[in-house]
């Protein structure tokens, strides 16, 4: 059964969507996608409405119920990505060293997802890019989870995020064709979900620093979840560490759940373990997950703002409680 909570809209002024937020330095930073309108919000299966050209940084003064919400300004654009093609979407930032590096998807000139970095220094920006693209990287939503002294990046997303059309890391087909549902490369019915990837970044956080593995969410009984389970992996990465275990949480997309699961390992396998978030107005669900002075919050977007355009996403905060096992208590994602 899920919950209703209170809700706050964190940023009534702009819309923006997929937040990554994180503690720097005492303050909660937020680092959304930057969702635009324009005559070419055409809606379709490729994502072609989520028109993204640039990224700023929010942050909250105190605490997120109620904090003042800080628009620091445009931290990057994307004509200024030497690689530029177009969509920036979901990106997360890291520190180390005192360095911010900021990961980023976007299609290059050829139509086709890759990572980029950029690096500032201080987490409010500006963040100057790397002339060229991690080597090796593909598809989008990037999350960066620091661990130990090492940083680890999940990622990946299927349709319009380009993920079925990988295999063991190599390309399988053209990534700008069959981005639809109806690519013949996505699994369908009993089969093996396509799994999110997890790869550890290398010490100067710039590229990779191993080969990406696959994110395998399993059942209760150890099988992989299949294609046609509502709760499998599509989207939206976010791991946490809480109590010695990893959640790795994640977006089903065109079921529209925010779902988690549970392990004792970065890189997985995880067991499935239930809902953290019901459909919420608008196709797309993404969220962060941090905790704050002892208490947890789900920050995530809706589209009710807009009267449930897809593409003009609101940012959003509320608690996120867990029971004496560690599950997470379900919430309610309509208001209304
Ligand atoms: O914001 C563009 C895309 O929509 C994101 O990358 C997905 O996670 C979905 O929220």
């Amino acid at each position: 059964m899920a919950k209703k909570v209170v809700k706050r809209y964190l940023f009534p002024e702009d819309y923006m969507a997929d937040p990554s937020v994180h503690v720097f330095n005492g303050k909660i930073y937020i680092y959304p996608s930057h969702d635009w309108e324009d005559s070419t919000n055409v809606e379709d299966d490729s994502g072609d409405q989520y028109i993204m050209k640039d990224y700023h940084v929010l942050s909250i003064e105190g605490d997120p119920m109620d904090g003042k919400v800080v628009d620091h300004g445009c931290a990057l654009r994307q004509e200024d990505i030497a690689w530029h093609g177009r969509q920036l979407w979901d990106c997360d930032v890291q520190e180390k060293d005192g360095k911010y590096y900021m990961f980023f998807p976007m299609k290059d000139k050829n139509e086709v997802f890759r990572h980029g970095v950029a690096i500032a220094d201080n987490p409010a920006g500006p963040f100057i890019p790397q002339p060229e693209p991690v080597h090796g990287s593909y598809s989008i939503d990037m999350a960066i989870l620091k661990d130990e002294g090492e940083y680890y990046m999940y990622f990946g997303g299927l349709w319009g995020g380009q993920l079925q059309s990988y295999r063991d890391n190599v390309g399988i087909e053209d990534p700008a064709k069959n981005n639809t549902p109806d690519s013949p490369n996505l699994p369908h019915g009993d089969q093996p979900s396509l799994p999110s990837r997890v790869v550890k970044l290398s010490k100067d956080m710039l590229q990779f620093g191993e080969e990406p593995k696959p994110v395998v969410v399993v059942d209760e009984n150890g099988k992989p979840l299949a294609a046609d389970d509502p709760h499998r992996f599509f989207e939206a990465s976010w791991t946490f560490k809480k109590d010695g275990k990893y959640y790795f949480t994640y977006s089903t997309g065109d079921s529209h759940l925010l779902c988690y699961a549970v392990g004792d390992n970065i890189y997985g396998p995880f067991t499935y373990k239930g809902v953290i978030l019901t459909p919420v107005v608008g196709w797309t669900t993404h969220h962060s997950i941090i905790e704050w002075k002892g208490k947890w919050y789900l920050f995530h977007h809706d589209s009710a703002p807009s009267g449930g355009k897809s593409w003009l996403r609101s940012l959003k905060v509320c608690e996120l409680t867990f029971d004496a096992d560690g599950n997470i208590e379900t919430i309610e994602g309509i208001d209304e």
